[in-house]
């Protein structure tokens, strides 16, 4: 989410963080349902077993830290797949474009925001608000949060038409991420190719050669970007010409108000 900046909350949820709690030792929690996330803390990845029945891949490399499972059978994903392509109102003119080197393309995919009342973010160089949240985000996002323990504020829809549609490498913009905060994402659709880069091994010259981490993001999919994998790694979803379906890509997030 490079060209979004969250600019200020006016809503209640201001300066209202959970302490977030990666390691094994006792955790702090103000929300009503501090239980059930200590509960699920202990049973979700990097916190030991995993008594949701949910079957975990750990992906591991230096700086990367993401775990991945199949978290939507194939029938309640075709579901929410469903609901969304009606329900996903996205971004069309000046929202639909961005500018490079002073030109304006169409954004190769359809995009849209949806998160908390409240919220603001800039994008395009507009400051704008997500859009309320609907039923099939909310169920979405609350699935994530019962399995992973993590709560979420704000998602960006990304809908690619088919192989051509593609999200270039980019690392998602730290700034306005809730500190150690992981980013949690859900794919429904065309499996697709998705790529993790390390910084230093960009470019023609790069300074090391870090192996790239490559994955498939299949339907019903969710893929949690962990802390510090943001700072180390861009993130990428490359053209695929043969496939023809499509695909829609919910990433949750965690954003803060930035202070005036
Ligand atoms: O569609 C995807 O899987 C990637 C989306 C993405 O990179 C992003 O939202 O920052």
């Amino acid at each position: 989410m490079d060209r979004f900046l969250v600019k200020r909350a006016l809503g209640g949820l201001v300066g209202k963080r959970e302490q977030e709690h990666t390691g094994g030792g006792p955790t702090e929690l103000r929300e009503t349902e501090e239980g059930t996330r200590k509960r699920l803390r202990r049973e979700t990845p990097g916190h030991g077993g995993d008594l949701s029945g949910l079957r975990w891949r750990h992906i591991r490399s230096e700086g990367l830290d993401c775990d991945y499972t199949v978290l939507f059978g194939k029938a309640e994903a075709d579901e929410i797949f469903h609901e969304l392509e009606q329900e996903v109102e996205y971004f069309t003119g000046a929202l639909a474009k961005v500018q490079v080197f002073g030109k304006w393309h169409s954004v190769p995919r359809k995009q849209a925001t949806y998160g908390d009342t409240g919220l603001t973010y800039t994008f395009s160089g507009l400051t704008l608000s997500p859009k309320p949240w609907i039923q099939v985000l909310e169920r979405v996002r609350d699935r994530v949060s019962l399995v992973t323990g993590q709560t979420f504020n704000f998602v960006l829809v990304n809908r690619y038409k088919d192989g051509r549609d593609h999200i270039g490498e980019h690392r998602d913009d730290e700034r306005e991420l809730a500190p150690g905060s992981p980013i949690a994402s859900v794919s429904f659709g065309a499996c697709r190719d998705f790529f993790f880069r390390h910084k230093d091994s960009r470019g023609r010259n790069p300074a090391r050669n870090v192996e790239v981490v490559r994955l498939q993001l299949a339907h019903g999919s969710l893929l949690m970007m962990n802390p510090p994998t943001n700072s180390h790694w861009y993130h990428s979803l490359p053209v695929r010409k043969k496939i023809l379906a499509p695909r829609v890509n919910l990433t949750f997030r965690k954003i803060l108000p930035t202070r005036k």
